[in-house]
């Protein structure tokens, strides 16, 4: 079989990339729990100034905006506005795809404002067997539309990105690649659950590319900032279709997208779930732990995910005004779900729970129960009370297994 420079990129960036950069990079994780420094948490409910957060009324009012303007600050820089006009039109639709049993619809999205010029396709299945309106999953991907699922109707996506042996700035295409993710999309699964599935390809809404996008010194947004605008450009339009119940929108994402998930569902309140899968460092684990991934890591690998700000953490993590328990909190009184796998050490599975955990005192303000368990529960032992966990057997990935568990907790709080 042909493999095209998709094949190639698609191993080098998402299958060995952080053993082999730590490698050229000499950086070297811990992994081991006996060497994770002592740290003191930032406490949630204590506004900078020193003053105690009591109340739901107070964390709305004072602490929560002065926590987001933080993370807008310090770490993602803020997600750009939007002029509030979106110009979006259907390109294709079937309402008997996948044997009958799906709406797809494929939707040209052309946001407006400070998002700039851009143009993204979204792809929506809706579930045919159930009457009225539907929640949604919105889950981008990162190798295109196509690859999604099999579905030959799918358009194949095409983007500027870089050719990664010459580096050169290259268009990237591959017919290929259709239904090479689909482990990731159990499609049919999220449909017969009566679920419906949005996925745009997330470098459609904006370049992962260390060398084209500069992020310079302050707050500037950088590319988690710019994917969190394009969850909520999705949003804008499945609000205004009639298939599609407004107020059971699920944000999830794997990995670099857990991060901006979470991100924008702190941004959007729209999201009436958020699901973290394996988002690691930037996303649900502790940063302070630095077990696995750290901030000095990923400042030197990926500059500009983050805004200029965050590089002054990379030596001294300490100093950070808040860590991932606060960008988890950012989702109260929304529930907020994690996922770690065993094998996935680089995102610090641990930390992740920790950061959940640690989360609970803002719930707590609703009279919400975020978690009960104070211990990490064992592998595909999933927990959920408000918020919900689980440890996957295996490796850093999205998996049905996880969708299960996410289509569960969504039946557990939807149809309550
Ligand atoms: C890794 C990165 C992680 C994670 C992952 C991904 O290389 O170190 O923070 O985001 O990529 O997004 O696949």
């Amino acid at each position: 079989m042909r493999r095209t420079i998709l094949g190639v990129f698609a191993v080098v960036c998402f299958a060995v990339s952080p053993a082999l950069l730590s490698a050229q990079e000499k950086f070297v994780p811990n992994y081991d729990e006996a060497k994770v420094p002592a740290y003191t948490l930032p406490d949630p409910l204590v506004m900078q100034d020193g003053t105690k957060v009591t109340t739901s009324d107070v964390w709305e009012k004072s602490r929560r905006p002065e926590l987001v303007e933080l993370f807008a600050r310090e770490m993602f820089g803020p997600v750009p506005a939007n002029s509030g006009k979106l110009t979006w039109s259907v390109l294709e639709e079937d309402e008997k795809a996948l044997e009958g049993t799906a709406h797809r619809i494929q939707i040209e999205l052309k946001p407006d404002g400070d998002g700039g010029d851009r143009r993204f396709e979204l792809l929506l299945y809706i579930p045919n067997q159930v009457k009225g309106p539907v929640p949604v999953f919105i889950n981008f991907n990162f190798l295109g539309n196509h690859t999604v699922h099999p579905d030959p109707a799918i358009h194949v996506a095409t983007w500027r990105s870089r050719d990664p042996k010459t580096g050169e700035a290259v268009v990237l295409t591959s017919e290929i690649a259709r239904g090479d993710r689909i482990r990731r999309f159990p499609i049919e699964v999220i449909l017969k659950r009566g679920y419906a599935l949005a996925t745009v390809h997330y470098q459609a809404v904006y370049p992962d590319d260390a060398k084209a996008v500069k992020i310079p010194e302050g707050s500037e947004a950088g590319a988690i900032s710019h994917w969190a605008w394009g969850y909520s450009r999705v949003t804008d339009v499945l609000s205004q279709l009639p298939k599609i119940d407004r107020e059971k929108i699920v944000f999830l994402g794997h990995s670099r997208l857990g991060k901006t998930a979470l991100w924008a569902g702190a941004n959007d309140p729209r999201a009436a779930i958020v699901i973290s899968n394996d988002s690691g460092c930037g996303g649900a684990s502790l940063a302070r732990r630095q077990y696995g991934e750290t901030v000095g890591r990923i400042n030197d690998a990926f500059p500009h995910w983050f805004c200029g700000n965050y590089k002054k953490y990379g030596n001294d993590v300490n100093q950070l005004p808040f860590d991932a328990h606060e960008l988890l909190s950012l989702t109260a009184p929304r529930p907020v779900y994690v996922a770690s796998a065993t094998e996935d050490q680089w995102a610090d599975p641990k930390g992740e729970f920790l950061a959940l955990l640690n989360a609970n005192p803002v719930y707590q303000l609703y009279g919400l129960e975020g978690i009960r368990e104070t211990e990490q529960p064992a592998p595909e032992k999933p927990i959920s009370a408000h918020n919900g966990y689980h440890l996957r057997v295996g490796k850093h990935d999205l998996l049905e297994y996880d969708w299960v568990r996410y289509l569960d907790f969504a039946d557990g709080y939807f149809k309550k």
